[in-house]
């Protein structure tokens, strides 16, 4: 029974219009009419304990049919944030493409973890909402991730999919680069839905598999899973809350475990799906920004 963003119709704005449901068989509670929360960020203000409390006092309520909503991207007031190299594959990928690899082998051994801010929800992509691949790169590739949803407390209350797209030519050309490779408009894809943490049975045991498909064609395709991060998400997210607060919560994306090869680069038109097991499949057509 996940949470969602979503509007019943197409009047208002796909940034800020989103309320907040609870999907319960199929159906969407509205949290506010509902008596829970009335926001995504009034949800992530509540402990983990709470917001189940809160949670199972609505999910007897009456709801629309799933088919009859927008989902939008499940974010609010929060700022989106992404670990890197957290995957071998990520780490020889960075090597390959940069002229400072050794940044890329420290950052992979030492303690301290790679984060960097990725987005908010002006730069997001929902599902079906179409993600950017800059002008300026040439070469551009979907980063499938898992999306740790973490409240005020420092508590992972849900997992969402997450799309890091990102510019290996920018970022290769100089490690600085890394927020031009990093954030731009459409630069970050997120949904459909937020499983609540108490629901996943073995988060650091997720099938992750992402297809490209062009042309009606499969361009690319590869799997990967959360256990083969060689960082635990506790660990992240101990970083990350290191000397700042998040008062309406925080979104942390667990770094890329699939990189397609080198020769790869996406373009305008193309479309990317990522599921993550017990999650749900992200999808999101490509389009070359102006
Ligand atoms: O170091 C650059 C970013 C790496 C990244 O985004 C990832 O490993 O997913
Ligand atoms: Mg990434």
């Amino acid at each position: 029974m996940p949470l969602c963003v979503y509007r019943v119709s197409s009047e208002g704005s796909v940034r800020n219009q989103g309320k907040l449901g609870y999907i319960v068989d199929g159906r969407v509670i509205d949290s506010a009419a509902a008596g829970g929360p009335e926001r995504l960020a009034n949800a992530l203000e509540l402990s983990a304990q709470d917001l189940k409390t809160a949670l199972d006092g609505i999910k007897g309520a009456d709801g629309v049919p799933l088919e009859s909503v927008e989902l939008l991207a499940p974010i609010d007031w929060q700022e989106i944030w992404a670990a890197g190299v957290t995957y071998l594959r990520s780490r020889d990928a960075r090597m390959e493409e940069s002229q400072e690899k050794s940044v890329y082998d420290r950052v992979y051994d030492a303690d301290r973890p790679e984060l960097f801010l990725k987005a908010n929800i002006f730069r997001t992509s929902g599902p079906g909402q179409p993600v950017g691949i800059r002008g300026d790169s040439t070469w551009d590739v979907p980063e499938p991730e898992c999306v740790l949803v973490i409240n005020s407390a420092a508590e992972i209350v849900g997992y969402t999919v997450g799309n890091d797209v990102s510019s290996r030519s920018i970022e290769g050309e100089n490690p600085l680069y890394l927020p031009q490779a990093k954030m731009f408009d459409k630069g970050a894809g997120l949904g459909p839905v937020i499983a609540l943490a108490w629901e996943i049975d073995d988060p650091a045991n997720l099938p992750i598999t992402l297809v490209i498909s062009r042309g009606g064609k499969v361009a690319f395709e590869g799997k990967t899973s959360t256990s083969q991060m060689h960082r635990t998400f506790d660990d992240l997210v101990g970083y990350l809350f290191r000397y700042q607060d998040f008062f309406h919560g925080v979104f942390l994306m667990t770094g890329t475990g699939i990189v397609p090869p080198n020769e790869f680069t996406l373009e305008d038109g193309d479309h990317v799906a990522i599921t993550i097991d017990g999650i749900g499949t992200l999808e999101n057509p490509v389009v070359r920004l102006a």
